[in-house]
Order: structure tokens, then C-alpha cells, then sequence
């Protein structure tokens, strides 16, 4: 009875080291969606992107199967004129949400492999600094969603 009871401490002991090292990332994605893009080779993907731990995430690079290449880009209107701008990395504070949602942050598709079709998605792959990978599956809406 007793040697039972030190091989499940054992065990125990085993699995709260692996739960901490295994540093699963906090961060919550959600809301993950793209507009159809008929003949076009780009798209822009909005999610939701939500931090409930207590340290910063900091998304270092975006990654998709079906472009050869993606990034996070950033539309501001400077007088009058709508442009974007690619951003290095974006953090997402501790407690805190980040929307990438249309007028704003978004992740941006280029050189789409094949045709996105409504109700279909699109995979991303959110690089995380640390090393941490987090998979999106974002839903294709119609053309004219908001
Ligand atoms: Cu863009």
C-alpha cells in the first residue's frame, strides 16, 4: 500500500513538471475570418486576439500554407489617403484584447496558392516570441461581410 502511494507521488510529480515545461501558449484566438478574394491573389484575414495570462504575447511572424507570404499590416487613412503599413511584431498585453478587424490590423495574405471559397478557410500559424506556435483556422466570408 505504502510503495503504491509513493509511485503515484511519483507520477504526480512528474506531470506538474511537464505542465510547466511545456509552456502552452496563453493565447486565445477568435473570430478568425477572411473576405472572398474572386481572382484576386491577396487577402486580408481579421481575428480576435486575447491574452488572459499575465505576461505580454508577442506575435513575431505569421505563417500560412496556402500564400508564400504573410504579414501583419496596419491601414491608416493619412490626409485622406488610405495606406498600409507592415508591422514587425504585435504585442498583445497581458489581460488584454487585440482586434485585427477591417479599417485597422490585419493579417495580410499574398500570393494565394489557390481560390479561398465562401464557408472554406484558411489556415494560419501565429510565431510567437518564445517559439510558441499557434494555429487559425480563419472562415472565408462572402465579399461583402464586415
Ligand atoms: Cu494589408
Amino acid at each position: 500500500m505504502k510503495q503504491r502511494a509513493a509511485f503515484l507521488y511519483a507520477c504526480l510529480a512528474t506531470l506538474v513538471a511537464w505542465a510547466a515545461l511545456a509552456q502552452v501558449p496563453a493565447l486565445v484566438v477568435q473570430e478568425a475570418w477572411t473576405r472572398q478574394a474572386p481572382g484576386s491573389d491577396v487577402a486580408a484575414v481579421y481575428l480576435t486576439l486575447r491574452n488572459p495570462s499575465t505576461r505580454p504575447i508577442v506575435i513575431v511572424g505569421v505563417e500560412s500554407s496556402v500564400a508564400s507570404h504573410a504579414m501583419i499590416h496596419e491601414t491608416k487613412t493619412e490626409s485622406g489617403q488610405s495606406r498600409m503599413r507592415p508591422h514587425e511584431q504585435l504585442v498583445v498585453p497581458p489581460g488584454k484584447t487585440v482586434k485585427l478587424e477591417p479599417g485597422g490590423l490585419h493579417v495580410m495574405l499574398h500570393g494565394l496558392t489557390q481560390p479561398v471559397a465562401v464557408g472554406q478557410s484558411v489556415p494560419l500559424v501565429l510565431l510567437l516570441d518564445g517559439g510558441g506556435k499557434v494555429q487559425v483556422a480563419a472562415i472565408v466570408r462572402p465579399l461583402n461581410a464586415q
